[in-house]
């Protein structure tokens, strides 16, 4: 009996002992994954091959009325991007457009929190900038909010007046919920510039390798944010016939604001000064857990394409929401919005959809309502699009 139990006790060490190897050998692996190199593919560049640019006559032209629908949270933490306060005080500094309304929905923080600070930002642009109303939406993804709001009946009646463009900067609800209420009003919206989509493949990730101080250099994984906040009602938004404007990961990858953009932002007046204030918090994540001087501002990029569509390389792409399979767990779980170029035969939905993955010519600084961000000017990506071209 005694025998026995001893030769169990030495069974259960040994596997014990084993078990205890295989965390070791896991592990180590582990680390080795993450200390290898980081290849460019998982920015979607070679990995996926070049698109297609579309002449600047094919583009839409500048529009003269918008409606801004955003989720505005600048200040509202160390992680929290300020892309929608950047993009909303661009958008207000241009004097050949007319911003009908602005409306807010939540995603980068709660819905009280995001109108909070779009109605503190749009205080502070009042006295240089005239009065734009502010109307608050949903709170929630669809179908659990949405509908019925002052978001909704804002755009609603905006459209009803006159023909504007949609400049989407946060999830879809807002759009998704007033435009599938009055199919009437369609005619009346020239487009929807969207921040979101990407190609097959395409990873978010920032550090490229660049350093950071965290996973050995690979620094964090950004999602398609504002596909994943809401994928029903960007669901509801492919099945509009309304064109769409998809501003990637991939393009504000072209642009980064820095510590010198965000001097010139705070010198152009009191709103500024605010954002760029509010900023700063970011700007400083990005240095030290991504490894880069200045953040890719992304809802910036739609607002920029507002201003100047022909200064972006755009292509002409069938979209679908999906799952990407061709990568790893659990990305591959989250839903995406995936393009393929027209001309791959692919099977997708919503004609009439641009994905604006680069910006045209040569590298040279941007106008950012009168002062000035860097372009990265990344000369292999440069290549690429013109070899597509
Ligand atoms: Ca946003």
């Amino acid at each position: 009996m005694i025998g026995r139990l001893a030769c169990r006790i030495d069974v259960l060490r040994r596997a014990a002992a084993c078990m205890g190897l295989g965390l070791v050998v896991l592990l180590v692996l582990f680390g080795v994954t993450l200390a290898m190199p980081v290849e460019t593919w998982r920015t979607g560049q070679q990995f996926s091959g070049p698109l297609p640019v579309l002449a600047p006559s094919e583009l839409p032209a500048a529009p003269g009325r918008i409606w801004v629908d955003a989720d505005p949270a600048c200040g509202e933490g160390a992680r929290v991007d300020p892309d929608d306060c950047l993009a909303i005080w661009y958008l207000m500094g241009l004097g050949d457009v007319t911003i009908a309304g602005v409306s807010t929905v939540f995603g980068n923080a709660p819905l009280k929190a995001t109108d909070t600070v779009t109605r503190e930002l749009m205080t502070r642009l009042r006295p240089t900038h005239g009065l734009v109303p502010v109307y608050r939406g949903a709170e929630a993804p669809l179908p659990e909010s949405g509908a019925g709001t002052d978001a909704e009946r804002g755009l609603l009646a905006a459209l009803a007046e006159d023909e504007l463009t949609v400049v989407a900067l946060g999830p879809l609800t807002n759009v998704a919920a007033a435009l599938q209420a009055r199919p009437d009003l369609h005619g009346n919206v020239q487009k929807i510039v969207a921040v979101m989509g990407r190609r097959p493949g395409h990873i978010f990730h920032p550090a490229e390798g660049a350093g950071g101080g965290t996973l050995f250099g690979h620094g964090p994984v950004f999602r398609d944010f504002n596909v994943v906040q809401d994928p029903d009602a960007l669901r509801v938004v492919l099945n509009l016939d309304i064109p769409l404007v998809l501003i990637p990961y991939e393009v504000a990858r072209d642009v980064e604001v820095d510590e010198e953009a965000l001097g010139h932002i705070a010198a152009s007046g009191t709103a500024g000064r605010w954002v760029a204030e509010r900023a700063r918090p970011w700007l400083t994540y990005w240095k030290t857990d991504i490894g880069r001087d200045g953040f890719y501002p992304f809802d910036l990029m739609a607002a920029m394409f507002v201003a100047e569509p022909t200064r972006f390389a755009c292509a002409g792409v069938h979209v679908e929401l999906r799952r990407d399979r061709t990568v790893f767990f659990p990305f591959s779980r989250m839903p995406a919005l995936l393009i393929e170029p027209l001309a791959s035969g692919h099977h997708g939905s919503h004609p009439g959809t641009l994905y604006c993955h680069g910006l045209q010519g040569d590298p040279q600084p941007l106008g950012l309502g009168g002062v000035v961000a860097r372009t990265t000017g990344d000369p292999d990506m440069r290549r690429e699009r013109a070899l597509g071209r």
